[in-house]
């Protein structure tokens, strides 16, 4: 049995109907535990994949929940299929992204999942919502916390909407 534990969930989309995706992940995500508290929506500018592809819709919340890391990966994964994610290239645009950025003050590198999150505190659009969740939060490797990071890494290319997820 593993102890519940925070567990902090970034969620992206750009394709099809990004706002509508978010919000059934968001009631996906109530299924595996509890939803303590969801980010405002940021409209973001997409970073990498290919040109031309349109904005994303941002978002995080975070989960307290009693599945251990590679359990709820998997359950994420699983909701991202169900919402017709189809992988195709990396970093390419998609209906619905779900990442774990944390989980507690735990770290994992296996081959299917590293915690925390390797890119997180470089991107904008993971940390301007993470902001809204767990500000506190720190890294558990530099002990930066989720707020210092945003300060540093700024806000161009994000907007904030007025709708929470
Ligand atoms: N996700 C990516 C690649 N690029 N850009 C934005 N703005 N938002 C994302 O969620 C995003 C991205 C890979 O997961
Ligand atoms: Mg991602
Ligand atoms: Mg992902």
């Amino acid at each position: 049995m593993n102890e519940p534990e925070l567990a902090l969930i970034a969620l992206g989309a750009n394709l099809g109907q990004p706002e509508l995706a978010l919000r059934h992940a968001r009631s996906e995500l109530e299924r595996l535990g509890s939803v303590l508290a969801p980010s405002w929506l940021y409209r973001t500018a997409p970073l990498g994949g290919p040109p031309d592809q349109p904005d994303y819709l941002n978002a995080a919340l975070s989960l307290h929940t009693d599945l251990a890391p590679q359990a709820l990966l998997e359950a994420l994964l699983d909701i991202e299929r169900r919402s017709g994610r189809v992988r195709l290239e990396r970093w390419g645009p998609r209906v619905l992204d779900l990442d774990l950025i944390g989980y507690g003050g735990r770290v994992l590198n296996t081959p299917a999942l590293t915690l925390p999150h390797p890119r997180a505190f470089e991107r904008g659009f993971v940390l301007a919502p993470l902001n809204d969740v767990a500000p506190d939060w720190r890294h558990p490797f530099t002990g930066e916390r989720v707020g210092a990071a945003l300060a540093r890494v700024g806000l161009a290319g994000l907007e904030r909407l007025s709708e929470h997820l």
